[in-house]
């Protein structure tokens, strides 16, 4: 007993006098808002001094913030990477500052020795599950789909098309006729659905909207519902993160699926970055979240209320 208190003693000693930076995409969408809450509530729970930096959705933010921590000196980065690619230099110069850093819910296209391990959930996997459902909730019935992607270059909006697309492939009643992005905002969702219904004779003929997002799949909701039609009715809704939001919706019969998408990445790359940095335990390379299907059938009321309190 006295060796484990003395080795917890010591990694949350240690853990007391970790400065970690947070290059935070933005606050986009109530997600991304529940991201930034859990990730400061997993940082005082481990006495860990978060320095946190908003880039308003911007990457030369994030990379300006990025260099800022370096200049400090901080003991580790967090990032979410609002897009793909554009990041190899600056963390270039975080492996030269022996900083280490780690990626939280979105990929990047950068050499896999530029950091120490990504903590996201399996994009083309929610993308897939959404597909899935649509293909069984369709059957062999006509169905025309119109997508709200995410940010364009972001990870997310890039696998969440494929794994919706592989799973609608060999089902040719099912078909995508127009796809825009609404960067996993609640207000451009809204917008470019409205356009989606505009182009498509009032929407009679749109049997389902895709949203990358919950909160986009939100405003497409309030611009369906304008346009005179029942959203989860005329038109099936289904996307994905699994706010609250999108369990009210459900309880008012206005969205039929959601695949959750956990809003604590932190806990496991703190626990990660401890663990590197007590013992020099590599962890591995992609940390992967649950992904988990919710309809109305699933207590949309219960799940509304497990979300209070996570900050969205
Ligand atoms: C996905 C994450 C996405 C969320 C959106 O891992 O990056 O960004 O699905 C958020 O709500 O904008």
């Amino acid at each position: 007993l006295g060796v484990s208190m003395t080795a917890l003693a010591c990694s949350s000693a240690m853990a007391a006098n970790l400065t970690v930076g947070f290059s935070q995409i933005g606050s986009e969408s109530g997600w991304r808002a529940a991201e930034t809450s859990v990730t400061k509530m997993e940082a005082e729970k481990r006495k860990i001094t978060l320095k946190f930096a908003d880039a308003q959705q911007k990457q030369e933010n994030q990379i300006k913030a990025i260099r800022g921590f370096i200049a400090q000196g901080v003991d580790a980065i967090l990032v979410a990477p609002v897009v793909a690619t554009g990041w190899e230099d600056v963390l270039t110069e975080a492996k030269e500052a022996k900083i280490p850093v780690i990626l939280l819910d979105r990929g990047i296209d950068a050499p896999q020795d530029l950091y120490l391990t990504s903590v996201a959930s399996d994009q083309v996997k929610e993308g897939k599950v959404a597909g899935d459902w649509l293909v069984k909730s369709v059957g062999d019935k006509p169905c025309k789909v119109v997508e709200l992607q995410g940010t364009v270059g972001s990870t997310p909006a890039i696998n969440r098309k494929k794994g919706f697309e592989d799973a609608i492939k060999g089902h040719s009643n099912i078909s995508i006729i127009r796809s825009q992005t609404g960067d996993f905002t609640r207000a451009k969702g809204k917008e470019v659905m409205e356009g989606f219904l505009k182009a498509e004779n009032g929407g009679k003929d749109i049997c389902a909207m895709y949203a990358h997002n919950d909160d986009m799949a939100v405003g497409g909701i309030q611009a369906i519902k304008d346009a005179g039609l029942k959203p989860g009715k005329d038109i099936k809704v289904v996307s994905i993160d699994g706010v609250p939001d999108i369990f009210q919706a459900m309880m008012a019969g206005e969205s039929n699926a959601s695949v959750e998408l956990t809003p604590n990445m932190a806990g496991p790359a703190f626990d990660a970055l401890a663990a590197y940095l007590k013992d020099g335990k590599k962890p591995e390379k992609f940390i992967i979240t649950e992904s988990k299907l919710y309809t109305p059938a699933d207590d949309p009321k219960g799940e509304y209320e497990r979300r209070k309190g996570l900050g969205y």
